[in-house]
């Protein structure tokens, strides 16, 4: 696609769902660095999030984390997000941060605690109906860290009878999202570990379960783009969870580390006319921002994958297949990188100036007297999400 109108029109559809825990105190293994001014309730993480759909004009859902957002009335909390126009997006579930999960969750050896951890899936589904969200995401940290510790197959069965349980509870306009993430916390092996298990289970369930690739999740020098291509051909690319990874799950800005990953990424997605939010892929960030300050930075990765989609976007490609059919390799790679090497910032300024929004969300931001107003506001602001 390379009609200038057709581009922008694309861009306008573009949909990015931020994380809320990515508003709240976050940090490493060994020591989260409080900011001022971060979010102490789910409320306070919402109204963060609206503000990063206020001045980007393309985020305008946030995922929530239970039990991390977990309020008496998620009807209410719904209204409260629309009030300030925006919608919930997937429900996160957790069966990794209780002293019951050391061995596992929905594989753990143990029914009682497979039942109860699968209990937390059912709820979740609840939630989902509160809140009116359409996605319910999986990532189990099950795995074992020494060989023998327990059956790697048995752990497989165990996994798929809760994933069944929840899929049956499924309404009909809601799906699971299911991530794999190649280890951490286990060490020796990971019940989900990779896209090939992630896609078998959501092929045994059904049309409802589809792929969550996170890129943070994956061995160094894995091709993304080619698992993205793949399950898109086979329908079952569901969500991203998009972040930054040097060495491991990083879970840096998006676009930060390789923005060139991220827009051949997005190339997939436009080459498969999969960008429209009809199509059903939520993209969304998963991010941790440990030492940077936290709206600023969520701004600034909405716009890297904004940046990265307006080049996949410009791609030739008549040009570009033209060239394929040819055998022309370096023809074709030219095509590609002509449209990853285009300053795509003015394009992107226009576009906002159109919809009436700043050019520069981030600039846009640091003048707006939103921090101070948080700063203020949340004096005895508190840590939420990791490490809570
Ligand atoms: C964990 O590594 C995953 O990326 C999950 O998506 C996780 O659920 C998320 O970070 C929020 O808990
Ligand atoms: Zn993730
Ligand atoms: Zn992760």
């Amino acid at each position: 696609m390379s009609d200038l109108n057709a581009v922008k029109e694309a861009l306008r559809a573009q949909r990015i769902e931020t994380p809320s825990w990515a508003y709240a105190n976050s940090g490493t293994r060994f020591k989260v660095f409080p900011q001022p001014g971060v979010p102490r309730t789910p409320e306070e993480k919402i109204a963060d999030a609206a503000k990063v759909h206020e001045l980007t004009g393309i985020a305008p859902s946030v995922a929530l984390h239970i039990p991390w957002d977990r309020v008496d009335d998620f009807g209410a909390l719904s209204k409260y997000a629309n009030d300030l126009g925006i919608s919930i997006g997937a429900i996160n579930t957790n069966v990794f941060q209780d002293e019951d999960y050391k061995l596992g969750s929905v594989t753990n050896p143990d029914p009682r605690i497979r039942r109860k951890a699968t209990d937390h899936l059912l709820e979740a589904i609840d939630i989902m109906d509160a809140t009116g969200s359409k996605d319910l995401k999986f990532w189990f940290s099950d795995g074992i860290n020494y060989p023998g510790q327990d059956d790697l197959r048995t752990r497989q069965d165990r996994l798929a009878a809760a994933l069944r349980e929840a899929y049956d509870r499924l309404g009909d306009d809601q799906r699971i999202l299911l991530e794999y993430k190649l280890f951490e916390p286990a060490f020796y092996a990971t019940d989900v570990p990779d896209w090939g298990t992630s896609y078998a289970h959501c092929v045994e369930l059904g049309p409802k379960a589809t792929v969550c690739i996170d890129t943070g999740h994956h061995a160094p020098g894995t091709n993304i783009e080619f698992i993205v291509a793949f399950l898109l051909r086979q329908g079952k690319l569901g969500a991203f969870d998009f972040n930054s990874r040097f060495y491991a799950d990083d879970d840096l800005m998006a676009g930060a580390a390789d923005p060139f990953q991220l827009f051949r990424i997005m190339w997939e997605i436009v080459r498969a006319d999969a960008l429209d939010p009809s199509y059903g892929i939520n993209f969304m960030l998963d991010q941790c921002h440990n030492i940077e300050a936290k709206i600023p930075a969520i701004i600034r990765s909405v716009l890297n994958v904004q940046e990265a989609t307006a080049k996949a976007l410009l791609v030739d490609r008549d040009a570009l297949f033209a060239a394929q059919r040819n055998g022309d390799v370096l023809g074709a790679n030219a095509v590609l990188m002509d449209a990853y090497n285009t300053d795509v910032r003015p394009l992107l300024a226009e576009l906002r100036e159109d919809a009436g929004l700043d050019p520069d969300p981030v600039a846009a931001y640091h003048r707006s007297g939103y921090q101070d107003k948080i700063v203020a506001e949340r004096a005895d602001g508190q840590q939420a999400g990791w490490g809570a």
